[in-house]
């Protein structure tokens, strides 16, 4: 049985990737690097690093560079941060963690982000989660199991146990390499290889997974 709910949080809990891509393209814009939407898909649930690897594409950059550019990136995200409250959940997320409380399962978010803590607090939703892992938690990001896996150790159930919602292709394959059940929020082409998919939050029927129907 199914009693851990883990959520990843930017794409399913709130919409902050609009607030990423801005920055990048600012970031790539100053620093005349090629960036656009388009490259900016790739980008969805991939750490910092990792998304700044992908814009550089087969430029080699020293640390110290790199680390100009995500400093450089992240602080215009910040600047964005700082407008968010409760109102940017995004539809339907509350009701979705409120009938999963309901329902008695223990929640969890993990997401890629270093500045998760940041957004759940403007969110004010931290207390309704057992346990929260973030950029920070572990050394191997999505799409490696080791974040939902150090949630699941936290929540104290085994991968089997447990649920995994997530709108970025990274997340789904961290999921399925944990051996966890994955829900897939967005489109096919993304997320298409989840064991269940719903176009929005606002469409997810958690009965509906629960008997195991697709
Ligand atoms: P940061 P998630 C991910 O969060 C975002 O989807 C991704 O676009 C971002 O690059 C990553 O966090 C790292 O964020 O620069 O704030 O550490 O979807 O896993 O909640
Ligand atoms: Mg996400």
């Amino acid at each position: 049985d199914y009693k851990g709910i883990i959520f990843d949080l930017d794409g399913v809990i709130t919409e902050t990737s609009e607030y990423h891509y801005q920055s990048w393209q600012r970031m790539a814009d100053e620093e005349g690097l090629d960036f656009n939407r388009e490259v900016n898909e790739k980008l969805r649930g991939v750490s910092r690093r990792r998304s700044l690897e992908i814009i550089l594409d087969d430029k080699e950059l020293t640390e110290q560079e790199m680390n100009k550019l995500m400093d450089k990136k992240n602080g215009y995200y910040q600047e964005y941060l700082k407008d968010m409250d409760e109102n940017d959940m995004l539809p339907g997320a509350m009701d979705l963690i409120n009938t999963s409380l309901e329902k008695g399962f223990k929640l969890a978010i993990a997401s890629s982000s270093k500045n998760a803590k940041t957004v759940i607090s403007a969110l004010k939703i931290g207390d309704l989660f057992e346990t929260i892992s973030d950029g920070f938690s572990v050394d191997n990001p999505k799409p490696a199991p080791d974040l939902f896996l150090f949630t699941a150790e936290k929540l104290e159930l085994s991968p089997e146990e447990c649920i995994v919602f997530e709108d970025a292709k990274a997340g789904i394959d961290a999921a399925q390499a944990a051996n966890m059940l994955s829900v897939g929020i967005g489109p096919e082409e993304r997320v298409g290889h989840a064991d269940f998919r719903f176009d929005t939050v606002k469409e997810v029927e958690l009965e509906k997974i629960l008997k195991g129907e697709k």
